[in-house]
C-alpha cells in the first residue's frame, strides 16, 4: 500500500547576498563592511516556494549547486532520506573542519540545514501550519532575545565603511558609534536596549586584554543593576588560569560565562573551578561531541544554532539530549536577516524550555530580504509568526539588490583578519591569547 507522496522539488535557487555590517571587533579580528549570507529557495512541482538563509561562503554555495541533481525530484517530506543522500555524496563533516574561528566553517551541516528549513517552510504551507507546529508545537507566543554588544570601531559599514551617516538618529546612530572602552559599551547597551527592549545583555569579548573586558561587565552591572542577566563571550581566547581568575571575580554578576577557553578539556577545568555556569558554541558543536562533553563535564549550556547543528529538527533532538543530561539549551547567532530570525523564532517557540534569552545579531543589520521589512521586537521578544510555514516571504527586489552588493563587494567568505589589518597592520589571529 503506498501513501501520498510529494510535493517534489522542481527547482533550487542559491543566491549569495552581502548585507551591510558595521566594523565589529571579535576574537578573529574585525567584521568586513558586508556580512555574507546565502538565500536558498526551493520550488515544488506544484509551484510552492520554500526559503532558508545560511551564512555565506562560496564553497558552501558551490556544494549546494552540486547537490541540485541529488535533490531535484525528491519529496519534501522525506527529510531523513534527503539527509542520507547528501551525507552519502558529501561525506560527514569532521570536527577539524569547524576551524578555530568563532564561527563554524563546516559544509555539510549548513547544506542540510538550508534544505531542511526550506522543506519545512513548504511542508508548513502544504499542511497550513506554522513551522513551530512541525517541531512539536508552540510552547510560547513570544521568544525572548538578548542584547548582543560588540566592541567596535566608529563606522556604519557597507559603502560608508568607517564613515558614519550624520543624519542617523537613535539606535541607527548608536550602531555607528565607536565602542572601545567600558563607558562606550554601556552607552551602546543603553541605546540597544532602548530600541529593542532587551532584558538581558551579552558582550562579545576576546578583543581587549581581559581586565578591560571584565571592567566593562562591572560597568554594565553598575548601569543596569542585578535584574538584567549578563554574559561575556571571549570566544576561547583566554588561558585556563585567566578564565578562573576573572571567572571568580565575575561570579556575583554573571548569568553565564561563554567559551572562556578553548576545547572541552580546558572548559571542564574552568567549570570545576568557578560557580558560574559555562556555555558554549565552540567546544560542543555536534552530536559527535556530546559523549565526551558528558564524560568530562565541559559545559552547562549548549548554544545551539540550527545553521550548524544540521537544522531545526536536529536542534529539537539536541534539546532532548540536553534535558536527559542536565544541560541547558539556548541559541547562538551570527550576522543574519529575517529568514534566519524567523527560523530561530519557530525553534525558540517549540523548545520545551527557554531559560535564557537567545542570542541574535539582528540589531546590527539594517538590510532585509523579506516582504514587509524588518522584524519588530517588543520588550526584547519576537512574536511567533502564525502563518503557514516560516511566515516570511522573499522580497525579490531586495534580494536582487543584496545580490548586487555581493557581486560588487568581492568577498567570498568571512575572514576578519585582513579587515583588522586595515586598522592594526600586521595583526594576526591567535587561538589562545591571554
Ligand atoms: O559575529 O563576530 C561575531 C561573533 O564572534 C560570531 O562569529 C560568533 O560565532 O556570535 C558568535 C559567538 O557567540 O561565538
Ligand atoms: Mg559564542
Amino acid at each position: 500500500m503506498s501513501g501520498k507522496s510529494g510535493p517534489r522539488i522542481r527547482e533550487i535557487t542559491v543566491t549569495p547576498i552581502a548585507v551591510v555590517d558595521p566594523p565589529l571587533l571579535n576574537a578573529a579580528g574585525l567584521h568586513a563592511p558586508y556580512a555574507l549570507r546565502t538565500i536558498v529557495e526551493l520550488v515544488t512541482d506544484d509551484g510552492i516556494s520554500g526559503i532558508s538563509e545560511i551564512p555565506g561562503n562560496s564553497d558552501i554555495d558551490a556544494a549546494l549547486e552540486a547537490s541540485k541533481p541529488l535533490l531535484i525530484g525528491r519529496d519534501v517530506f522525506q527529510l531523513s532520506e534527503i539527509r542520507q543522500v547528501l551525507v552519502s555524496h558529501f561525506g560527514k563533516d569532521t570536527a577539524a573542519q569547524r576551524g578555530d574561528a568563532p564561527w563554524d566553517q563546516r559544509k555539510m551541516v549548513h547544506i542540510f540545514s538550508s534544505i531542511e528549513v526550506a522543506c519545512l517552510d513548504i511542508i508548513g504551507k502544504v499542511t497550513g501550519r506554522p513551522v513551530v507546529d512541525l517541531l512539536g508545537g508552540k510552547m510560547r507566543d513570544r521568544v525572548p532575545f538578548s542584547a548582543y554588544l560588540f566592541y567596535k570601531y566608529e563606522g556604519a559599514g557597507g559603502k560608508l565603511a568607517f564613515d558614519t551617516d550624520p543624519n542617523a538618529q537613535g539606535w541607527a546612530a548608536a550602531r555607528q558609534a565607536s565602542a572601545l572602552n567600558p563607558a562606550e559599551i554601556v552607552a551602546q547597551a543603553k541605546a540597544m536596549c532602548a530600541e529593542f527592549g532587551f532584558q538581558s545583555i551579552k558582550l562579545k569579548g576576546g578583543v581587549f586584554e581581559p581586565r578591560q573586558e571584565v571592567d566593562a561587565m562591572l560597568a554594565l552591572y553598575e548601569a543596569f543593576g542585578p535584574n538584567v542577566p549578563l554574559r561575556i563571550d571571549p570566544n576561547a581566547l583566554w588561558k585556563v588560569e585567566t578564565a578562573i581568575q576573572y571567572g571568580r571575580e565575575m561570579e556575583p554578576i554573571l548569568e553565564y560565562l561563554e567559551d572562556p577557553v578553548r576545547g572541552q578539556a580546558a572548559m571542564a577545568q574552568v567549570r570545576k573551578a568557578i560557580k558560574t555556569p559555562l556555555a558554549t558554541n565552540m567546544c560542543t558543536t555536534s552530536f559527535e561531541d556530546i559523549p565526551n562533553s558528558i564524560a568530562i563535564g565541559s559545559e552547562d549550556i549548549i548554544l545551539s544554532d540550527h545553521h550548524f547543528w544540521g537544522g531545526l529538527r536536529a536542534s529539537m533532538t539536541l534539546s532532548g539530549i540536553c534535558e536527559t543530561f542536565g544541560r541547558g539549551l539556548s541559541m547562538h547567532s551570527n550576522s543574519h536577516l529575517g529568514i534566519s530570525l524567523a527560523a530561530m523564532v519557530h525553534l525558540g517557540a517549540a523548545l520545551p524550555q527557554v531559560p535564557y534569552a537567545l542570542d541574535t545579531h539582528y540589531p546590527w543589520q539594517s538590510d532585509e530580504v523579506i516582504v514587509g521589512g524588518r522584524f519588530k521586537f517588543e520588550e526584547g521578544a519576537v512574536l511567533v509568526p502564525q502563518e503557514p510555514g516560516l511566515g516570511v516571504e522573499l522580497d525579490r527586489d531586495a534580494l536582487a539588490a543584496l545580490h548586487q552588493n555581493y557581486l560588487e563587494c568581492g568577498l567570498k567568505k568571512r575572514d576578519d583578519e585582513p579587515e583588522m589589518q586595515k586598522k592594526q597592520p600586521g595583526w594576526k589571529f591567535q587561538a589562545v591569547r591571554w
